[in-house]
């Protein structure tokens, strides 16, 4: 193997072990540079003789070339080997499937409320609401409730700030004294006027908070007032609305005797499950009774011609109870994985 050869060959193995661009260059210049072996070969051709000359030249150049060749296929080389490299690092799985639509969902104690209208539109009552904020007079003047109950005390009850007037209503009733009102105007000197049936879902507020309570929950209020609307009846539209709730006839209910300023005789509504976990343990689920004779004037209606019921229940532990939920709070803290259960 003459020189030459062995130049082009000594430059095939470097090229090849240049990992990179800029390697490549650094090798490149050792035989094609300023003062490459190529090109120093190419300068010392004019010590030759004139003869000799043309022969050496033509073999030099065709080194060259040769050089040239590895070095243009190992650029090529590099490049494709980098391409690919960037490919696969910037690949897409075009099979991958898609995340899809984050699905919401109702809230648990929505479902519950949901639920409840239901069953008792199904009965002929309908859904009632009104303000949240309210004045004594509605929330408890109207109710019966004395000027020295406790629940009227600033530690009970949120005021407005600088109005001892103002407050977050503390139960729904001031909805059904205002349906009261409405109605009554409307049928003002009729003879007989329709009954009124009615279930109010809303927030209440009261000055209270831990697992079991919570400054803000939500109560189910129901009325029913008509000419000979008696405590069977409400007896009646409770056990049966508790069987259907909770989806079984095996359930008792009991009404347990208890006092309210706003009904008369009042009691409170306990269940006791006769199978499974909750077997032979009685709940308080809500309270309920007569409506009070007091509460009807302030209503606008007449109690020596109209009797009613009343009844009361928490719609967070309607659902804490349906859904097998220990901690309240869990209801407000909207984390995630608590609440997509429901979806
Ligand atoms: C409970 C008890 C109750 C009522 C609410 C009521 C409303 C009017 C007239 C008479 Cl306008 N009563 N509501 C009656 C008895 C009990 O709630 O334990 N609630 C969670």
């Amino acid at each position: 193997m003459n020189d030459l050869d062995s130049l082009v060959s000594q430059a095939h193995t470097e090229f090849a072990a240049a990992a990179d661009a800029n390697a490549l260059d650094v090798a490149k210049s050792r035989y094609l540079g300023k003062s490459g072996a190529i090109t120093v070969q190419l300068k010392s051709l004019g010590q030759l003789a004139p003869e000799e000359r043309k022969a050496a030249g033509a073999l030099i150049n065709a080194a060259k070339s040769k050089i040239e060749q590895a070095l243009e296929a190992r650029r090529e080389a590099i490049r494709d080997a980098q391409l690919a490299e960037q490919l696969a690092a910037e690949s897409l799985d075009v099979t991958l499937p898609g995340r899809g639509n984050g699905k919401g969902g109702l809230h648990p104690v929505s479902r519950t409320i949901e639920r409840i209208e239901a069953l008792f539109r199904s009965i002929g009552f309908e859904v009632a609401d009104g303000p949240e904020i309210e004045t004594d007079f509605f929330n408890f003047t109207a109710l019966n409730t004395p000027e020295n109950h406790p629940a009227r005390s600033m530690h009970d009850t949120f005021y407005l700030e600088g109005d001892a007037d103002v407050l977050l209503r503390t139960h729904t009733s001031p909805v059904q004294i205002r349906t009261m009102q409405a109605h009554a105007a409307r049928h003002a000197g009729a003879d007989h006027m329709p009954e009124i049936r009615i279930i109010v879902p809303g927030r209440v507020f009261r000055v209270d908070s831990d697992a079991t309570h919570s400054p803000m929950f939500h109560q189910m209020e129901g009325l029913w007032v008509g000419e000979h609307v008696s405590f069977a009846d409400l007896k009646g539209v409770i056990a049966d609305f508790l069987r259907k709730f909770f989806e079984t006839d095996d359930l008792q209910v009991r009404f347990r005797p208890s006092f309210f300023p706003f009904t008369e005789p009042s009691a409170e509504i306990d269940v006791g499950f006769m199978h499974g976990d909750m077997k032979g343990h009685w709940l308080e689920i809500g309270g309920c009774g007569m409506v009070h004779p007091n509460v009807l004037r302030h209503g606008g209606i007449d109690p020596e011609k109209y009797t009613g019921f009343a009844f009361g229940m928490g719609s967070d532990r309607l659902t804490m109870l349906r859904y097998g939920i220990n901690d309240l709070r869990l209801f407000f803290e909207n984390d995630l994985r608590f609440l997509s259960q429901f979806r």
